[in-house]
């Protein structure tokens, strides 16, 4: 299986991406259909009673726990061991600790499955207490986290061995890529890992009777805000280092590609607070520096902004394009890859923007706890991160299996569609929220809901049903390819490894190193949240008992 760096993947690797893929994309397939059933129940139709599920909040939970914390983790833990291994050239680290960590990631998920399918976990994806849940369902996340620990430590090995054979050469791209993604997770993991294992489930056995959710909201977030980026950077892996060669370009820069990654290991921790702006027991002052630094997080991705389109103009005109906006013509459309990837950066630049309007201290208050945020959520996780995962989907799986890609011009239809719903979606759910809808409620049989929200709620739901459409056309390709597609080597693709635009541009040493931006992570941490975290423990706060009220 010879491809683009000439690098075959053993078979059991293969087994073991298709392995973590498979079980996240199962969580996505539920997970939208639930998706589905919330959007009706905001227009005034209620499809749980047809279901075994209790209500709505029992629906929402699964839905935000299987999309956004199952799917994602599963299928980056995939698509990252997958790159390691191509671009390093070499297996990773430990098979053992390899399949020992999916089988470990593997039990969790099942945990948090049974929790939330009997309604042990009706809690929504943030976990915040009082809200209690069943052990099984904290204990079960407990584990996702360790595994994805446990494969930070594959992925160092690795590069280690590698580095040692290597003295001197830059990191390759997409094992760099990868790197600064789970080296930036394992700092942001400890959050949750102090939450979850010191409150949440001691408090869940019924070891102690009272929890902190100040004190819990706040670890919850330190995490909650980089877990955003974790799910973002393996899509802009694919934007900076794949895309270009989808469309017959070039990586227009690699020294800013490399600074983006790496300002994201600093930068995504010290802003946790920005979801806490109106949470009292956290001081103005750390609220303020958390806001500030926000505004900073906001620049490598204006940085990806500008180079992802540069790098698209290169292979556009490389393909013929002329003028101003010619070249966008000339992308290869026809390829389901880049057409849901150009979509997606689209959307992305709208849910950017979004993000900017949430990130402002005082416009905050008029969009908090309102359907504004999943309006915002949806076009960056919602699009971004799934349309451009599908993508990958669409030339990774004929990779693996290979299996040639069933339905090229379905899989076109597809990412449209989702693009239309989503935009159509979020703009209902940001116009409802702009009039004052509140999130996470169940609307539907409220005696309340002003005339003003009902059509903006209905603009949504038609989002929402483009987007099911959407995704029943994606997992009919996806099985379909599995089935039925073409047998051929490789799937008929090679892995579109982007050569940059200056090749062999010398890579000064502190943009292929970790160390100091960890470093600068930490101190970063310790100022931004250590004081308000000390006030907190020592605050003496007599903390809440637990509710199930679902
Ligand atoms: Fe956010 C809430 C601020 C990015 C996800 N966010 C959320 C929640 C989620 C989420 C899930 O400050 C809800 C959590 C909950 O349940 O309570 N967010 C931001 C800011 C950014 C941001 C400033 N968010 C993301 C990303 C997410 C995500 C990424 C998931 C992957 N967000 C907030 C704030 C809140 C919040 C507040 C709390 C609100 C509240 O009150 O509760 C920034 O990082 C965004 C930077 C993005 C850009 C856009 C770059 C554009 C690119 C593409 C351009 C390419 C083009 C090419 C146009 C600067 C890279 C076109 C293509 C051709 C075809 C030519
Ligand atoms: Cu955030």
């Amino acid at each position: 299986m010879a491809t683009s760096n000439g690098y075959t993947l053993q078979r059991g690797e293969r087994r073991l991406v298709l392995a973590y893929i498979g079980i996240g994309m199962a969580h996505l397939a539920v997970g939208l259909l639930l998706g589905f059933m919330q959007g009706m129940e905001h227009a005034g139709i209620d499809l749980y009673k047809y279901t075994f599920l209790r209500h709505y909040y029992q629906g929402l939970s699964m839905h935000g726990v299987f999309n956004v914390l199952i799917f994602t983790t599963f299928f980056i833990a995939g698509f990252l061991s997958f790159v390691t291994a191509y671009a390093f050239r070499r297996p990773l680290y430990s098979r053992q600790l390899s399949w020992a960590t999916f089988w470990l990631m593997t039990v969790g998920v099942v945990l948090v499955d049974w929790a939330l399918l009997t309604n042990r976990a009706s809690v929504l994806f943030t976990s915040y207490a009082p809200l209690k849940a069943h052990p099984a369902y904290y204990g079960g996340l407990v584990l996702v986290v360790v595994g994805t620990l446990l494969i930070l430590t594959n992925l160092l090995l690795t590069y280690i061995g590698w580095r040692r054979e290597n003295p001197g050469k830059p990191t390759p791209l997409l094992a760099f890529g990868a790197l600064a993604t789970m080296i930036m997770w394992g700092l942001a993991s400890t959050g949750i890992a102090v939450q979850f294992v010191f409150m949440l489930l001691p408090w869940s056995l019924g070891w102690v009777d009272a929890i902190d959710p100040i004190l819990s909201r706040t670890l919850f977030w330190f995490t909650g805000h980089p877990i955003v980026y974790f799910w973002l950077l393996p899509a802009y892996m694919s934007w900076y280092f794949l895309l270009p060669k989808q469309v017959g370009g070039r990586l227009f820069s690699e020294p800013l590609a490399r600074l983006a990654f790496l300002l994201f290991i600093p930068l995504s921790l010290p802003v946790g607070f920005h979801h806490q702006y109106l949470d009292p027991g956290v001081s103005v002052g750390y609220k303020a520096i958390h806001a500030f630094l926000t505004f900073a997080v906001f620049m490598p991705s204006m940085m990806t902004a500008f180079t992802v389109l540069a790098s698209l103009e290169t292979g556009g005109r490389a393909r013929g394009g002329k003028g101003w906006l010619g070249w966008i013509k000339k992308l290869p459309w026809s390829d389901p890859s880049v057409t849901a990837q150009a979509l997606a950066m689209v959307l992305f630049a709208l849910g950017g923007i979004s993000g900017l309007v949430n990130a402002s201290f005082t416009v905050n208050l008029v969009v908090h706890n309102t359907m504004f945020i999943p309006g915002h959520f949806h076009l960056t996780v919602g699009t971004a991160v799934a349309l451009t995962f599908m993508a990958i989907a669409y030339w990774l799986i004929p990779y693996l299996t290979g299996r040639k890609l069933w339905g090229r011009k379905i899989a076109v239809i597809q990412a449209w569609l989702w693009f239309f719903g989503m935009a159509l979606m979020s703009r209902g759910m940001s116009w409802a929220g702009m009039a004052g809808a509140p999130r996470r409620t169940a609307l539907g049989s409220a005696p309340y809901v002003p005339p003003e929200w009902v059509t903006a709620f209905n603009w949504a739901a038609v989002g929402g049903a483009i987007l099911t459409v959407s995704g029943v056309l994606f997992f009919t390709v996806l099985i379909m390819t599995a089935l039925r597609g073409q047998r051929e080597a490789t799937g008929g693709v090679e892995v579109p490894l982007a050569e940059p635009l200056i090749p062999d541009e010398p890579i000064p040493a502190y943009l292929d190193r970790f160390r100091p931006w960890v470093l600068g992570a930490t101190v970063l941490v310790i100022v931004t949240y250590g004081p308000a975290l000390v006030g907190m423990l020592t605050s003496g706060n007599p903390g809440s008992i637990g509710f199930s009220p679902f």
